[in-house]
């Protein structure tokens, strides 16, 4: 990408979005285009073929969608289906009916098995059962991963599909019901410092493992692989290493500076009991994270302080 290529960040106030932005502009892209959802509707085609035709965007990051944790998930399976079915489809053939360049669409690795082979490889996609606690949301990413390889086949575009472990930094979502696990148990960890609370609630065994990948890392190699690769195969973005929901949650105590007991509620769903990515195909590209867990959580508490009034409400 050219320094004053015109770049669209769709979803640019999310955890990825931002982060994204705030990459490109540190890198020197100056001409970026973006829209609130309040502007722009991207579960409207109207909407979204006016925004194409009126800015002709010539590089996409497709980074915005219906996220959210476990529980939310399986509380909301139309909302998470129907939602980013209509934003990526709406999007991915805008892109192409305006000749995009090339559009880089944001997957998740919940597309992989609920009991894949460990660490998850690319090429495990669609090889057995889903987590049926995000199978609606997994579907729906891998109709994206699809519709992009199909567009390359049939018409020749360059959309690339890179699959992000699960992701935690600035502009996460805090909300205790919504949200994924580190943010959710920042928040937890403070409020129990502040209130003095005797005990953390921490959902369910505490035994599954997570891979965690700091947010600007995502926007690092997206920007890099957006500059660097085209092709139909899909790209996993991971740090390589995994840890239990019980040691994230100790870790966090410490990073609060929380004393008290953590409990954990088995009546809230594990999910997956794994779901570590595969990274050779990242690392024979040339990319690799540079931010380790314990970093991306002092900066993860330090910006969740900061703002403390928003991720409180
Ligand atoms: O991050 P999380 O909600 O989603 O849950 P997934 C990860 C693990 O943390 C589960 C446990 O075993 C949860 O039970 N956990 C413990 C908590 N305490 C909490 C808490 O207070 N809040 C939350 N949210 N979890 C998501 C998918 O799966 O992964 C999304 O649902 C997306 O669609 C995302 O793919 C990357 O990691 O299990």
């Amino acid at each position: 990408m050219n320094l004053d290529a015109k770049i669209y960040v769709a979803g640019h106030r999310g955890l990825v979005g931002s982060a994204i932005v705030r990459n490109l502009t540190a890198k020197g892209y100056s001409n970026l285009v973006f829209r609130t959802s309040q502007q722009l509707d991207l579960t409207r085609r109207d909407q979204v073929d006016l925004f194409f035709e009126e800015e002709e965007p010539e590089y996409v990051f497709l980074a915005a969608a219906k996220v959210g944790g476990i529980v939310a998930n399986n509380d909301f399976p139309a909302e998470f289906i129907r939602d980013n079915l209509m934003i990526q489809t709406n999007v991915i053939d805008a892109a192409y009916q305006n000749g995009v360049k090339k559009l880089l669409f944001l997957g998740s690795t919940c597309i992989y098995p609920k009991l894949a082979a460990q660490p998850m490889r690319e090429d495990s996609l669609l090889t057995g059962e889903l987590e049926p606690t995000n199978e609606p949301y997994a579907i729906a990413k891998i109709a994206g991963i699809k519709m992009c390889q199909s567009y390359n086949r049939q018409y020749g575009t360059n959309f690339i599909s890179i699959m992000p472990t699960n992701l935690y930094g600035p502009h996460d979502n805090f909300d205790l019901s919504s949200s994924h696990v580190l943010p959710a148990l920042i928040r937890k960890f403070h409020e129990a410092k502040m209130n003095n609370a005797p005990t953390v609630e921490v959902w369910g065994t505490g035994t599954p493992k997570r891979e965690f990948l700091y947010s600007d890392d995502l926007a690092d190699a997206a920007i890099y692989l957006m500059n660097c690769y085209s092709g139909s195969d899909l790209v996993n973005i991971g740090m390589g290493k995994d840890i239990s929901i019980k040691e994230l949650a100790e870790k966090i105590g410490e990073t609060v500076g929380y004393e008290g007991e953590i409990v954990f509620n088995a009546s809230k769903p594990d999910g997956a009991p794994r779901k570590l990515v595969d990274i050779n195909r990242l690392t024979s590209l040339g990319w690799q994270a540079t931010t380790s867990l314990d970093e991306g959580l002092e900066m993860a508490y330090k910006w969740f302080l900061e703002h403390i009034e928003k991720n409180t409400m």
